[in-house]
C-alpha cells in the first residue's frame, strides 16, 4: 500500500476547505474533490468550536480514507484528536520542530512560506512540503499579502527538493503559467468552493495540472 508520504509525491490539485465561501459545504466539497480525484485535503476552519471541528475532522477522515491525505490547518491538537495524517502551519503558528516533536515522523507537515529563506529553512526544520503564499493577490484571505508573481516559484524550486505547493489567487486561467514556473501542486480554493459544480472543477484542474506537467518534464 501507498503510505500518505509517498502518496504527498503525487499530489496535483490541492483541496483546502472553506465554509464561509462554500456553495454546498466542506464536507459536500471534500466528497466532490475526493471523488473527482484529488489526492490531499486540507480542513481549514476559523470559525467552528473545537467540538464541532472534531466531529466534521472525523467524517472528512472517513471521505479520505486511503485515496487522499487528510489535513488539519493550524489544530494540532484536532489533528492528534482524529488521527489525521498531518497538518499545515503558518509562520506564526507552533514552530515546525516542536510540531514534529508532538507529532512525530510519521506524519505529514507543510509549512506556509513566502519567500525562498522561509522555505530553505522549511526544509531545514523538517517540513514535507511547503505552501508557497500568495502567489497573486486574493480576497479569501484578509491578511495574505501582495501576490509574489509566478516568477519567484522556479526561485524557490531551485532552493529546495521538497514539492512546492502554490497558493492564492489562482484559477483555471493562470494555474498553467504556476505548474509551468515550478509549482508541484496548487491550491484554488473560491476558484473551486464558490462553484457549482465542485466535480467539475476538480477534473479540470487536474486534468490542467497533469498535461501541463508532462509537457514540461
Ligand atoms: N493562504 C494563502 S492565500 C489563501 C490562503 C488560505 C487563500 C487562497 O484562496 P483563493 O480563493 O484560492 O485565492
Ligand atoms: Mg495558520
Amino acid at each position: 500500500m501507498v503510505t500518505k508520504k509517498e502518496l504527498l509525491m503525487e499530489i496535483d490539485f490541492y483541496l483546502v476547505t472553506d465554509s464561509g465561501l462554500s456553495k454546498k459545504g466542506t464536507l459536500s466539497d471534500v466528497q466532490d474533490a475526493v471523488v473527482s480525484g484529488c489526492k490531499i485535503v486540507q480542513y481549514r476552519e476559523k470559525k467552528k468550536s473545537t467540538k464541532e471541528m472534531i466531529a466534521e475532522a472525523l467524517q472528512i477522515k472517513a471521505i479520505c480514507g486511503d485515496d487522499a491525505i487528510f489535513l488539519v490547518n493550524d489544530r494540532i491538537d484536532v489533528a492528534l484528536a482524529v488521527d489525521a495524517d498531518g497538518v499545515h502551519i503558518g509562520q506564526d503558528d507552533m514552530p515546525i520542530d516542536v510540531a514534529r516533536e508532538i507529532l512525530g515522523a510519521d506524519k505529514i507537515i507543510g509549512l506556509t512560506v513566502h519567500d525562498i529563506h522561509e522555505a530553505i529553512e522549511a526544509e531545514n526544520n523538517g517540513a514535507d512540503y511547503v505552501g508557497l503564499s500568495p502567489i497573486f493577490d486574493t480576497a479569501t484571505k484578509s491578511d495574505a499579502g501582495k501576490g509574489i508573481g509566478t516568477g519567484r516559484i522556479m526561485d524557490v524550486k531551485n532552493a529546495i527538493s521538497i514539492p512546492i505547493v502554490a497558493i492564492g489567487g489562482i484559477n483555471k486561467k493562470n494555474c498553467r503559467d504556476v505548474i509551468e514556473n515550478g509549482a508541484d501542486s496548487l491550491v484554488a480554493i473560491s476558484a473551486v468552493v464558490c462553484s457549482d459544480d465542485v466535480q467539475r472543477e476538480t477534473k479540470e484542474f487536474i486534468a490542467t495540472i497533469r498535461e501541463t506537467l508532462d509537457r514540461i518534464s
